[in-house]
């Protein structure tokens, strides 16, 4: 980092010695992961320099602007509109929880049975290392599965601004309605805090500003159907994690470079891995920042990923809201509709999740799935039994993998992957 952000961090209130432990942690895991890569994308670099960055600058932006009064708002789920966020003048991050921290701390309030990611998000609270909990003036918790409803009861203990939305649980007209509502009542709450009224015009630009993200990231996924991919499965994760907290436009100017950039690769013929590697497609739990261990595991042992059904991935951007919307009332409505055709497995049933995962597989080219679950999630794990019935019916590799954010059983993974790579190529 290129400044000495020692006194922002104390002024935030976070624990030095033990955020310098994570830090570290994080720098050596990035290294290794990320830059032993070959024939990475030139508009990586701009990637590495946010992740270098990423307690640092980015922090330094969000402490300024809140001194000129503009709100930070914190949040864990891809059903909370950033839209809204940026209609207050806003700005919305996603609070990472991709790593096994304080977890002892943690299972002083949740039991040792609780996914990885929730536990996460408690222990990078407890034990005061995650700059963007602390610069958030409010964080949005959701009722999607049921670890969360009840984890957040008991953060709310401990961060006093938690706003929790509810979320229906099924897809149906009434449940579309129940959304509607809770963002109606979002967006009241977003004017609150903020001071600033949401108007058609502040929305739209709202609006616009989050689909030229989506557009500029779609761009790049898809350009991952060619083969040799352009790009790796590694380094577009990394794209879909930056996503969540960098500053949007500048974000959508970078990635559109990538986009260009990877153009011309797929005009050259020219990947990341030789032409035929096996191609894998991933589906299951988000991956957080810094939770890259199956995609390692997997770009290590010769294949490579196209492409993701993950909210750190297409859930998190694919579905644009409709721009056509002329009063607040109306926008809120599109964006109700696009958010509502996010298929998380927290909702019963969801038969489309299983569809997208066949359309994305065959757009991409993949050879085989491997569907990624956290130990304990229960929505996932019990999707994944049915998807992975029907894929492997149909004849497709599939591979599911469970597990959590330790290292314990990285050795024991790579063996199945491999043994699943070879399974593909046949
Ligand atoms: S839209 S996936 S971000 S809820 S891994 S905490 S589901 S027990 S994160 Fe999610 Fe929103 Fe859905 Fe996406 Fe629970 Fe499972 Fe843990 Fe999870």
């Amino acid at each position: 980092m290129a400044e000495d952000y020692r006194p922002m961090w104390t002024e935030q209130g976070l624990d030095l010695e033990t955020h310098d432990a994570l830090l570290e942690t994080v720098g050596e895991m990035y290294g290794k992961t990320f830059m032993s890569q070959k024939n990475r994308p030139d508009g990586m670099a701009y990637f590495d320099f946010v992740m270098s960055e990423v307690h640092g600058l980015r922090i330094k932006e969000l402490m300024d602007a809140k001194k000129q009064g503009r709100k930070v708002i914190g949040s864990f789920c891809v059903y909370v509109p950033e839209e809204l966020v940026l209609s207050v003048d806003g700005i919305s991050v996603g609070l990472c929880a991709g790593a096994e921290f304080a977890f002892d701390q943690a299972e002083k309030y949740l039991p040792r049975t609780t996914c990885s990611l929730i536990k996460a998000a408690f222990g990078f609270k407890l034990a005061r290392v995650c700059p963007y909990v602390e610069a958030s003036n409010m964080i949005v918790g959701e009722n999607t599965c049921d670890g969360k409803k009840k984890a957040y009861e008991i953060m709310k203990g401990i961060i006093p601004s938690l706003y929790i939305l509810d979320l229906p649980q099924m897809k149906s007209e009434e449940g579309k309605d129940l959304l509607r509502m809770e963002y109606v009542v979002f967006a009241k709450k977003l004017e609150q805090m903020s001071g600033k009224k949401i108007t058609a015009e502040s929305l739209r630009k709202g609006i616009e500003i989050v689909n030229a993200k989506r557009m500029a990231v779609n761009r790049v996924m898809a350009l991952r159907s060619a083969d040799p991919a352009p790009i790796s499965g590694l380094d577009a994760l990394l794209i879909n994690q930056v996503f969540f907290y960098d500053d949007p436009v500048r974000f959508t100017e970078s990635v559109n470079k990538i986009a260009d950039e990877l153009e011309e690769r797929v005009k050259k013929k020219q990947g990341v891995v030789p032409d035929g590697a096996p191609r894998v497609f991933l589906s299951g739990c988000p991956m957080a920042v810094p939770n890259w261990k199956v995609p390692g595991i997997i770009e290590t042992s010769g294949a490579i990923i196209v492409g993701e059904e993950l909210c750190t991935g297409e859930r998190g951007h694919q579905l644009l809201t409709d721009e056509s919307g002329k009063t607040v009332d109306d926008m809120i409505n599109r964006i109700t509709d696009r958010y509502f055709d996010i298929h998380c497995a927290v909702f019963t049933p969801n038969p489309r999740r299983l569809e997208r995962i066949r359309e994305m597989f065959g757009q991409y080219g993949a050879h085989g799935v491997i569907d990624y679950t956290l130990q304990y999630c229960q929505p996932y794990q019990i999707e994944g039994g049915a998807i992975a019935d029907d894929l492997k019916k149909e004849g497709t590799p599939m591979l599911r993998i469970d597990t959590d954010y330790s290292a314990g059983d990285t050795e024991q993974i790579r063996t199945r992957v491999q043994a699943f790579i070879e399974q593909m190529k046949k």
